[in-house]
């Protein structure tokens, strides 16, 4: 019998290295391209943390065609119970699923396809205890919402669909769950209302960008570029890890983007 664990509880992850094309990289306002060297040194740091967070990690090699592809978290979903094989809001990444769907019926027993039509990313997808909230957002519509919401469902879990603020790209870039009772959010986020079960600790004005950390297991992995956002977590007693995200915060991507998390049963 499995035990009852935390929706934070991972033993694995899927991550992509970056290609060198990653340099283009889809981005909302352009502060500049990353570099591909600063690009990959942060996405080192964040395999050497998932592995001392005791986390088996799987390492897919890099795909030039796709300069967006290190980030695995939106063109699949994983759960214990399945994968969810996902379709991206942005044409360039469209086929960045083809890629990763050997690798996921390689590794889980039930995959599902998200139906057509209708779009999804998995940064628009936050997983809590209570439920899978799954925001809409320029990459995910109402159709592809309401399709992954049956998917979810066909798994075993209960979807909800809320909203995502105007302008922000994904839901997640957002928030990011703490624990059973907590999640980190923006302020924009909490006032829309939709963690009415939560309590919202919210990110320092003008640090916006470190809602999208992670946690894993006992840390809460944080961009190392937002000191009063780490000050705050680490005072409430959150065991946080700083990880370089400036380069990849270039291309509007934060810690969760970067991996697919799940708990593997058997391992
Ligand atoms: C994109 O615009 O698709 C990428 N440059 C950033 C993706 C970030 N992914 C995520 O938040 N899950």
């Amino acid at each position: 019998m499995s035990q009852a664990r935390s929706v934070y509880h991972f033993n694995s992850i899927i991550v992509r290295e970056p290609s060198r094309s990653v340099v283009n990289g889809l981005r909302a306002d352009d502060r500049g391209n990353p570099t591909f060297e600063g690009v990959k040194a942060e996405h080192d740091a964040y395999i050497a943390a998932m592995r001392d967070a005791g986390v088996e990690v799987t390492v897919l090699p890099a795909l030039e065609a796709f300069p967006d592809s290190i980030f695995v978290e939106d063109p699949a979903l994983v759960f214990t119970e399945g994968a969810i094989l996902l379709r991206p809001g942005a044409e360039s990444r469209v086929g960045e699923t083809a890629e990763i769907t050997p690798t996921l019926r390689g590794m889980f027993e039930t995959v599902l396809d998200l139906p057509t039509p209708g779009f999804a990313d998995g940064g628009d997808v936050l997983t809590t205890p209570k439920s899978v909230m799954i925001g809409l957002s320029a990459r995910t519509d109402k159709v592809g919402a309401e399709a992954l919401s049956a998917c979810i469902e066909k798994l075993g879990r209960k979807a909800e669909i809320v909203a995502t603020p105007e302008g922000v790209l994904h839901f997640k870039t957002d928030c990011s769950l703490l624990d059973d009772e907590n999640v980190l959010s923006t302020a924009r986020l909490a006032r829309s209302g939709v963690f009415k079960d939560f309590k919202q600790i919210i990110i320092p004005e003008g640090e916006e960008p470190a809602a999208n950390a992670l946690r894993v297991n006992d840390v809460v992995m944080v961009g190392s570029d937002f000191p009063r956002t780490i000050e705050m977590l680490d005072k409430l007693g959150y065991k946080v890890v700083p990880m370089k995200t400036t380069e990849i915060g270039k291309i509007d991507a934060g810690l969760s983007c970067m991996s697919l998390r799940w708990f593997r049963n058997g391992r």
